[in-house]
């Protein structure tokens, strides 16, 4: 029921029923929907702040894309009805909202479409989706073909959901003028001050055909009826009532009554999207619904999507693998990097991090993400909750929160960045404040950010956490100011040595040395207060309690603190060996690494909201694949990447966060290999029936480690000062594989192979050290690498 096509740039589903919330998205840099195999859509657009213009009727937190979004009759969607005029008969596609079980289903992802191929009785309807790359409409295309061997009488109707809008105003009519539906709505608000921003809102939505209807619905429940969605009552009729929605809830139905000789075909172009005004929406139907317009924006979407195509490609003995690295990856990270979730205010760790990943992508949008973000750095050297990214963006919701980590992930992002681009002058750049005219240089603001985490700690010298870290709804551990986290004061370590090594390199040694002496300090702390004996606690909360300790019954071991331990390197050989153990008797799953066990089943009010998620969810002990691929990445920093057994163990992990291949694995996560989720269900010893199940969610900081583990660890073609460094990590069942690898303007096609010492060549001479230097831009290499 599900195969990769055309080299793994398609993933085809074949049943809307095996996977039902299996889906797909689209994006550009003003909007992004996601619909999945039977018809459910959910779109979001800025304006500036994210903007609905399908509604669903009242889901809480507008803002965030929801994990495990619920999916139910009227959720948003777009369909098409057929009617066999003869007969009566009905079904639709994708498969809502009819779910009748079709001839034959296939859902498509591709890269820069979503398509549907449906057939049933003779008829074959053909349905696709793709976006422009930069204006907020979506582009629809459907064809229906008789197959049936005779001639057929049908009417098909488009349906698209818009719902409910708004409790202050709704409406819609159809508009010959304009050549479609148009649906209007006044946004909620209460305050007077808000009403300037109030009217400049896209508040249409509009729902244009290019071909003339018969007839038409804008009302929902005139054209539902008593018959329900699945059989409404719209459809019994020879024509729909063109009526009109008056605050009513809005939809857009069209009619088609068509005869069709057996083999003839029809087709349509549809727009949907919102508008702020008529003229709006008549710009896009000129430009849209123009001659080849379609076919243009293909081109454009494409050609942009190549931008991402980032600088590996891959073959190995794991299909899936190549299939998802090859061409799913680098466009998940291409998406973080360019639309930045589509916020005006990403985290701060968010944004960081999205952009080290576009170190691979777009090494110049990375560059000036930092700058950017450390503009906004404040005069105590922290770093904001959030950062600003439109000159009307205000912080909000989960950034009015205080975490503390934010500082941490300037240097270690950072030195993805140095490393791959060997930019080492942008440490020398000035930047300026947003507000006030503070100057000062990335490496001086850096050293700044490294200092206020130096200080922010308790009289052990263990980082003090606020209402969060990383871990964001870890938000009653030391909201009274007290409470510790053993992982920001790991990770402080980590930050702190590795910015030593740049100090050393910028002829800082006396930053360098302040630096090391604190990291020392932190390890020694932690050592002191957090070792448990066979792993390291999660914090110290307000009133003294150590957590994430042997002795507690839930939130036993967390995953962060070992990771970070070893990345900062502060663990002794015995310590590492223990809690590589403990990881794997306790939070290794079939899925991935669960990021703590067992999962809270109860509130605990020291620690916080983190314990109030449904167990296995989430923060609350599921295979959270952003610190999944933080220990996966320690295991192969770990020992300098020497350790075999641990480079093993990081490429299980890896494999696992992809889905499949195994149609059990698939059927378990129920989403296609075409994303990375931000979870899988965890809690698999307490709750096995939905362990493994994907929240759907690719808004994700994994990606970007899951390439930089790739780059730096499995494949080992980091760069460095020197040049490209070459220290795979190949999983032992790898008798050979290849990369081309885009670096520095050079390409290096190199081979591995096994054989009985390690050895470099390129274009046939022997590489002394393991570093390639000496290359040019422009030019390609042939590398072989053999492994023992
Ligand atoms: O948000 C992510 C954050 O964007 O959670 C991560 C954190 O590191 C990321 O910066 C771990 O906490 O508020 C909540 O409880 C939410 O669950 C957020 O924590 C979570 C959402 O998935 C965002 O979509």
């Amino acid at each position: 029921f599900l195969h990769a096509a055309e080299d793994g740039q398609r993933y085809n589903l074949t049943s809307p029923t095996a996977m039902p919330r299996a889906a797909a998205f689209l994006w550009n840099q003003q909007m992004m929907i996601q619909v999945n195999c039977r018809g459910f859509a959910i779109a979001q657009h800025m304006q500036p702040e994210p903007g609905k213009y399908a509604y669903a009727p009242n889901l809480e937190a507008k803002t965030f894309m929801q994990p495990e979004q619920p999916y139910f009759a009227h959720h948003p969607g777009r369909f098409v009805y057929i009617k066999d005029e003869e007969t009566g008969e009905i079904f639709s596609a994708p498969y809502e909202p009819v779910r009748k079980k079709t001839e034959s289903f296939t859902f498509s992802a591709g890269q820069s479409d979503i398509t549907w191929f449906v057939k049933d009785a003779g008829v074959e309807v053909t349905l696709t989706v793709s976006l422009p790359t930069k204006d907020v409409v979506e582009l629809w295309s459907l064809k229906v073909k008789n197959v049936s061997g005779k001639a057929r009488k049908l009417s098909i109707y488009p349906f698209f959901t818009i719902g409910y809008m708004s409790w202050m105003n709704q409406s819609a009519q159809y508009r010959q003028d304009l050549g479609g539906i148009v649906a209007s709505c006044i946004t909620p608000y209460q305050k007077v001050k808000d009403y300037p921003m109030i009217k400049t809102l896209k508040d249409k939505t509009f729902f244009l055909h290019n071909t003339q209807p018969t007839s038409w619905e804008v009302a929902r429940e005139a054209f539902e009826g008593e018959g329900g969605l699945h059989n409404p009552d719209g459809l019994q009729g020879e024509q729909l009532a063109n009526g009109d929605a008056i605050y009513e809830t809005p939809a857009a139905v069209l009619q088609y009554r068509e005869a069709l000789e057996n083999g003839a075909e029809k087709q349509y172009r549809f727009l949907f999207g919102p508008a702020h005004s008529d003229a709006d929406i008549e710009q896009l139907r000129d430009k849209y619904f123009a001659d080849g317009a379609f076919e243009q924006s293909a081109e454009d979407y494409a050609a942009y999507l190549a931008k991402g195509n980032g600088v590996l490609k891959i073959k190995t003995p794991d299909e899936g693998l190549d299939n998802f690295v090859n061409n799913w990856l680098g466009r998940q990270v291409y998406y973080h990097g360019d639309v930045n979730r589509l916020t005006t205010d990403p985290q701060t760790r968010n944004y960081i991090q999205d952009n080290m990943g576009m170190t691979y992508i777009m090494p110049s949008v990375t560059r000036a993400a930092f700058l950017h973000a450390l503009s906004q750095q404040e005069e105590t050297g922290s770093m904001p909750d959030g950062i600003l990214i439109h000159e009307d963006a205000e912080l909000k919701y989960i950034n009015q929160i205080p975490h503390t980590d934010h500082c941490v992930w300037v240097p270690v992002c950072l030195q993805a960045y140095l490393d791959e681009t060997g930019d080492y002058n942008i440490l020398n750049e000035p930047v300026k404040s947003a507000e006030g005219d503070y100057v000062a240089t990335v490496f001086e603001r850096t050293t700044n950010a490294m200092r206020w985490l130096l200080k922010d700690r308790d009289e052990r010298g263990l980082n003090y956490i606020a209402q969060g870290d990383w871990c964001d709804p870890m938000n009653m551990v030391g909201y009274k100011g007290k409470g510790v986290s053993g992982w920001l004061s790991v990770a402080t370590a980590y930050a702190l040595k590795l910015w030593a090594k740049v100090a050393v390199q910028h002829n800082q040694q006396a930053v360098a040395d302040e630096l090391l002496s604190g990291a020392a300090d932190i390890a020694k702390a932690v050592q002191t207060h957090l070792w448990d004996g066979d792993w390291f606690g999660r914090g110290i909360t307000d009133d003294g309690v150590v957590f994430g300790i042997s002795k507690d019954v839930e939130g036993r071991i967390f995953l962060n603190p070992q990771s970070w331990a070893m990345l900062a390197d502060i663990v002794t050989p015995e310590q590492q060996a223990k809690m590589v153990t403990a990881i794997e008797e306790q939070l290794e799953t079939p899925y991935g690494v669960a990021m703590c066990a067992p999962a809270f089943t109860k509130m605990r009010e020291d620690v916080g909201r983190v314990t109030q998620k449904w167990p296995g969810s989430a923060e609350n002990g599921s295979v959270y694949n952003h610190a999944a691929v933080f220990y996966i990445y320690s295991l192969y920093v770990a020992e300098g990447g020497k350790n075999a057994e641990l480079g093993e163990r990081a490429f299980k992990l890896l494999r696992q966060m992809i889905p499949g291949p195994d149609t059990e694995d698939y059927l378990q996560r129920g989403q296609m290999p075409v994303y990375i989720p931000n979870y899988y269900r965890g809690a698999y010893y307490q709750f096995p029936r939905t362990a493994g199940r994907s929240s759907q969610l690719f808004n994700t900081g994994t990606v970007s480690w899951v390439y930089r583990s790739l780059v730096d660890g499995l494949f080992g073609v980091k760069g460095c000062a020197k040049g490209l460094e070459i220290a795979p990590q190949l999983p032992k069942a790898w008798n050979e594989a290849s990369v081309t690898r885009l670096f520095r303007g050079a390409t290096f096609n190199i081979n591995y192979v096994r054989g009985t010492a390690f050895n470099i060549t390129v274009e046939g001479a022997t590489v002394e050290a393991n570093v390639i230097s000496g290359f040019e831009s422009g030019k390609t290499y042939s590398v072989t690498v053999t492994i023992a």
